[in-house]
């Protein structure tokens, strides 16, 4: 069966599918869309609008978690936990991820110092939980690598390129979030998972947006 990701560049969404393709070792195929003029054939299939799809053959599949979890049922190794107390609280905690890659958004598309501290104060809260939550790690469950995992990494690969521009004020009081997030930048399909010019390509949509933190590095 052909895998095709349909995609879009900056997608954190997209990003967790392509962590969990590339953790399982899959051949797939991407294909990236411009959300700002998406095209027919994409509406036609994507009953939300929004990527990441996951096209096998004639099937599509929309919305990250249930493509994720698909995957991590169709093909060896098993990410989420075998144990089913400790399976649902990695979805739970998913949420939790959610959460903070939308906290993210609102800050790097503020305009207004109002709103990036808003986004900041959520950040915070967010934070306060994840911190409280994580053991000795090096991952969310210890040892091993897991689903939770490639959805929490692609808020870290933002956050990076956030702290540039900001104080890293949001991580440098959270030890163990710290820690937690340079182990999963360094983990290899986390480091594989966006293209090779992301960067400049997050820089660009920053200054398209005319973004807020852009002013406030030194
Ligand atoms: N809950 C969805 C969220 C996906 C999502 O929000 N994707 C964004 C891009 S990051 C999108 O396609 N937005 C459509 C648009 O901007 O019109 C999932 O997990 O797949």
């Amino acid at each position: 069966m052909t895998l095709k990701l349909i995609s879009f560049k900056l997608c954190p969404f997209v990003q967790r599918s392509i962590i969990t393709l590339l953790e399982k070792k899959l051949d797939f195929e991407i294909a990236y869309i411009d959300l700002k003029q998406k095209p027919d054939w994409f509406l036609d299939i994507s009953p939300l609008g929004k990527v990441p799809l996951l096209q096998l053959d004639e099937l599509v599949l929309f919305e990250s978690s249930a493509i994720n979890e698909y995957l991590d049922e169709a093909y060896a190794p098993r990410l989420h936990p075998a144990d089913l107390l400790l399976r649902a609280q990695n979805r739970a905690w998913i949420e939790i991820a959610n959460q903070l890659s939308a906290a993210q958004f609102k800050l790097a598309m503020a305009q207004q110092v109002i709103a990036a501290e808003a986004a900041q104060n959520q950040l915070t809260i967010l934070f306060q939980q994840l911190e409280g939550k994580l053991g000795t790690g090096p991952f969310f469950n210890g040892s091993t690598f897991a689903l939770v995992d490639a959805c929490f990494a692609p808020f870290f690969t933002r956050q990076l390129l956030i702290d540039k521009h900001l104080k890293p004020v949001l991580t440098s009081c959270f030890s163990k979030t710290t820690a937690y997030g340079e182990q999963l930048l360094a983990r290899e399909s986390v480091a594989n998972s966006v293209v090779a010019d992301y960067q400049q390509i997050y820089l660009e949509r920053l200054i398209d947006q005319g973004s807020w933190i852009l002013g406030q590095s030194d």
